[in-house]
């Protein structure tokens, strides 16, 4: 088919005769300034990043599926990173990470949506002090404008592949009739031949949206991996078995999670609806007119005979799949080759400008991707392949030519790297560490390295249905735990490099599974992780996320003077403590927002996410934290840190609501209950909380107790919740309080 690529895009190259004026000044200027004996300039350093790359595909790394000549040229040239991961495997939280060199918990980016907070130390800024030329031109995705960069043009959002609009720095928005990619390519160009002549290093991320879904290729790569001649993965038709049953609500699978428009490219209504769902496809709404036409020049043949044989009833399940699986990777991969070019085309930039010898290159992408594998497409899940980062990377002179490292590396070092071979002092608050030592020791791990990596995932009740989880990778191991179920998954990589069974149960692995939760508890101590101060919604369970709706709803009237803040012994205001309420409190306007099964996280998360939107309560009564005990044993000081955040959360939101923060009621028949105990603990803590003005601390544990100190049945059946005489109980004890703090 030939194609008339020259009318395909026309090219509106930005008007960049301004930014060129004020270049050729500045650089002037800066050559006057100049000592006339300066030290070797610093390197530049040219990060390359996509979206969703997976290794599977990139030729370097033995892909099955394609070829990725001008990638692989920096596996040859330089050094190619087969264990690098992510620290949280989405958008938004990858790139956090990589700017502030922490972990999502301390950078506070954990969920796409989440807004990244610009006053935070980041890499680009700091090279910018340093004396940098500092841009990125891209894929951003971290909802606040890009800080630290002397020039950004980005993607609002996901962007588009086709016709993309790009913020300016002003804050309009410029469409380019052009493919994404090449546009991407084209502004990092034009940017760095204006850094050329310059005598400050330059620091350039050029961040593409490709190969991100829903996967639209260039006309030039239509075909080069045609439908039916691509490799298929072992597991394309898992069946979930011998893993955590989580796995088997995940909506990211190619034979049930695929769309019509948007995934399988047609046109019109959705035909056959229990084969695709109904998504159309946006990209195709862009196009012009000359662009639809080649666009429908390929597809349509195919698309119309895939039809035929689904009317006529010839395509079986497995075929049916088997099709979109092919779909799906030639466009994913005819997506991947434009990114290919556009490493061939900066590369060749640097040889043709004499940048190469002095310039750092780096390749890697957001996180990994599915093509196929467990059946999916997607990522997320921290398994292999959505766990890994593509890391190749160029330094002629440093870096020996092809070289392979098994050292594990992680996103949130890319930030140190860079600050390391700028000159520049890392943080003390980095958690990441340079991986210079790495590129001079020939890429072998140096004595003191990691032996393992931490990995989290918070974006909860989202799109594709993954559930909360984290872990650690270790050279041959991995241990996940996936709270929502306080299940463990445990693999061992070099006997099952696919994932497929989880060894937590095997008495074979008793040892090493006991030596890793030990690793986990270890490594998340030395992160700061403490899961207690990590908001965390529960709005995958449908019973809680209903509570929260209709709790929202409440107190969006307002008209709240009293708040209880709990859990389910809270909640049991509702159930056993009816009568007492409505003797006590009805009167009040209160709202209950005690929530069953709820720690600490998932109270922050409420309080930051609606539940005081609206209202200013006169009182609230806070009590959480036995859940934290109950679930996990979890350290008093952990817990008592989470309701420290609570507080400070009411003071911020409602700083004239009193709070009275109560003692954490005993739990457990007797006092040498594990449970009572660690409530203990907490209360020992957080009575400190109180200051006689806005927080009051009351302990009223005493009134539910036996002389000797036995929680009674009559009081407490179950040692932990509370029956209808508990609840008047605790209404007793606690009216003098309220009355005092004016309600
Ligand atoms: C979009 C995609 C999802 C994808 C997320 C996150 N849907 O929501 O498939 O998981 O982005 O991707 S789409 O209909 O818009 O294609 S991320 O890389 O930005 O984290
Ligand atoms: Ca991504």
């Amino acid at each position: 088919m030939q194609i008339p690529l020259d009318r395909f895009f026309r090219q509106l190259r930005p008007s960049s005769l301004s930014r060129y004026l004020a270049g050729t000044c500045l650089t002037a200027f800066a050559l006057l300034c100049a000592a006339p004996l300066q030290a070797a300039k610093r390197p530049n350093i040219v990060f390359i990043f996509s979206d969703d790359h997976a290794v599977q595909a990139i030729g370097a790394y033995g892909s099955k599926v394609n070829r990725t000549p001008h990638i692989d040229r920096l596996a040859h040239e330089g050094a190619l990173y087969v264990n690098s991961f992510c620290a949280n495997s989405l958008c938004g939280p990858s790139r956090a990470c990589i700017l502030s060199g922490k972990h999502s918990h301390l950078n506070g980016f954990l969920r796409n949506g989440d807004r990244f907070d610009p006053n935070q130390t980041t890499f680009p800024k700091l090279l910018q002090g340093a004396g940098y030329k500092t841009a990125v031109i891209g894929k951003w995705h971290l909802g606040s404008d890009p800080v630290g960069f002397d020039y950004w043009e980005i993607l609002p959002g996901q962007g588009n592949y086709y016709n993309p609009d790009l913020i300016q720095m002003d804050g309009t928005r410029k469409r380019y009739q052009n493919y994404c990619t090449d546009q991407i390519t084209d502004l990092a160009l034009d940017w760095m031949k204006e850094q050329k002549e310059s005598d400050q290093p330059f620091m350039l991320m050029c961040q593409h949206k490709a190969p991100h879904r829903n996967w639209s290729p260039h006309p030039r790569h239509f075909g080069r991996y045609p439908m039916g001649s691509i490799p298929e993965p072992d597991s394309l038709m898992d069946d979930y078995a011998g893993r955590s049953k989580l796995l088997q609500e995940n909506e990211m699978t190619i034979k049930d999670h695929f769309h019509w428009g948007h995934d399988a490219k047609f046109h019109g209504d959705n035909q056959f609806t229990e084969h695709f769902q109904n998504l159309g496809n946006g990209e195709y709404a862009r196009m012009t007119p000359e662009q639809k036409a080649t666009w429908d020049e390929y597809y349509e043949p195919q698309n119309q005979s895939f039809i035929h044989k689904m009317k006529s009833g010839e395509m079986s399940e497995e075929e049916i799949l088997r099709w979109k699986y092919q779909r799906y990777m030639h466009d994913y991969l005819g997506s991947v080759q434009a990114v290919d070019d556009s490493v061939g085309r900066i590369l060749d930039f640097l040889d043709q400008n004499d940048l190469s010898e002095n310039t750092i290159v780096i390749y890697s992408s957001d996180q990994g991707f599915y093509l196929g594998e467990h059946g999916w497409y997607d990522k997320r899940w921290m398994f292999e392949e959505s766990l890994k980062m593509p890391f190749l990377v160029r330094w002629p002179g440093k870096i020996k030519p092809g070289t392979r490292s098994n050292a594990l590396i992680q996103n949130i070092d890319y930030g140190p790297t860079f600050l390391d071979i700028a000159g520049v002092d890392v943080p003390e608050e980095m958690q990441g560490r340079s991986l210079k030592p790495l590129f001079e020791n020939g890429g072998a791990k140096t004595p003191d390295w990691r032996d393992a990596i931490y990995y989290a995932y918070y974006e909860n009740a989202a799109v594709h249905a993954v559930p909360i989880q984290d872990g650690v990778r270790t050279e041959n191991h991995k241990l996940m735990f996936f709270p929502r179920t306080r299940e463990w998954s445990l693999f061992d990589l070099a006997a099952d490099p696919h994932e497929m069974k989880s060894l937590h149960n095997d008495p074979a692995y008793k040892d090493i599974l006991a030596g890793l939760q030990q690793r986990y508890n270890d490594i998340r101590t030395f992160y700061d992780v403490n899961p207690a101060v990590i908001p965390n919604s529960r709005g995958d369970e449908g019973w809680w996320n209903e509570r929260d709706q209709a709790k929202r709803a409440i107190v969006r009237e307002g008209n709240v003077d009293l708040a209880f803040i709990g859990d389910s012994i809270t909640q049991g205001w509702e159930g056993n403590g009816k009568e007492v309420w409505a003797e006590y409190y009805a009167n009040r306007k209160p709202v209950n927002l005690g929530f069953g099964g709820d720690r600490t996280e998932h109270v922050i998360w409420r309080l930051t996410k609606g539940h005081l939107n609206g209202i200013s309560p006169k009182v609230a009564v806070v009590m959480i934290g036995t859940n934290n005990t109950g679930h996990k044993a979890q350290d008093p000081a952990e817990t008592a840190a989470g309701v420290q955040r609570i507080l400070d959360i009411l003071e911020e939101r409602t700083p004239d609501t009193k709070v009275l923060l109560l003692g954490v009621f005993p739990r457990g028949r007797t006092p040498f209950d594990r449970g009572r105990i660690i409530n203990q603990g907490i209360n020992q803590i957080i009575r400190r909380y109180a200051d006689g003005k806005r927080v009051h601390y009351l302990d009223i544990g005493e009134v539910f107790l036996n002389e000797d100190g036995q929680l009674p049945a009559s009081i407490m059946p179950d040692a932990l919740h509370l029956n209808a005489d508990g609840y008047r109980l605790w209404a007793e004890a606690m009216e003098p309080k309220l009355k005092e703090l004016g309600l």
